[in-house]
């Protein structure tokens, strides 16, 4: 009698109910699903977050009229951006990401500069040299916006220095009056004053 009860009460804290399924191949690789489902779900945010720059006209005052968008995706060959504009002169104008959140005016002798607080290229490894998209310059030298007769828009252009997108949050994009050499002769690819600008969210 006293052998028999010692027995039961060895094996009743083996619950083999819920141990069971946990251990079969079949729970195994239902888990392991479950655990790549999880790992996918937080990845693709990640890969896929592509970014959308409201672009406005630069006044004195600030910003004024919108002038449309600029879509940013990732690509294996860099940054890919999508323009869907309107409303700026005809011609070539230099495109660049600035370095700061700012599409306000600066003060120059007395005088407001239109997109002043944008900054300078945007520049994370110091280069401090003007070189166009595919030079060994700033990050943020992009490729010229050739705007149509009718004002618009609507190329889509490729920044090969560009791999993370992410980067460009809290800079802005920035459209100058003028063309871009690729080159600091003339200083800064000599696109003058700043016509329109978007910060990058
Ligand atoms: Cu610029």
């Amino acid at each position: 009698m006293e052998i028999v009860r010692e027995h039961d009460e060895i094996k009743a804290p083996v619950d083999v109910g819920t141990m069971e399924p946990a251990m079969t191949g079949r729970g195994l690789r239902l888990s392991g699903a479950i655990l790549c489902l999880a790992m996918m779900t937080i990845a693709i945010p990640a890969l896929a977050a592509d970014l959308t720059v409201t672009m406005q006209k630069l006044t004195q005052d600030g910003t004024g009229a919108d002038i449309g968008t600029i879509a940013i995706a990732a690509s294996p060959e860099g940054a890919v951006f999508k323009l869907h504009l309107h409303g700026l002169p005809p011609g070539p104008h230099g495109f660049h990401v600035h370095e700061n959140d700012n599409c306000g005016p600066t003060l120059m002798n007395g005088v407001r500069i239109p997109g002043g607080a944008a900054g300078s290229h945007w520049d994370p490894d110091f280069t401090g040299k003007h070189a166009g998209p595919d030079g060994e310059g700033h990050r943020g030298d992009l490729p010229r916006i050739s705007v149509g007769e009718d004002g618009t828009a609507t190329q889509t252009l490729t920044a090969p220095h560009i791999k993370d997108i992410a980067a460009l949050k809290k800079h802005t994009l920035i459209i100058h009056a003028g063309g871009d050499t690729y080159s600091d002769e003339p200083s800064l690819g000599g696109g003058g004053g700043r016509i329109a600008c978007g910060v990058i969210q």
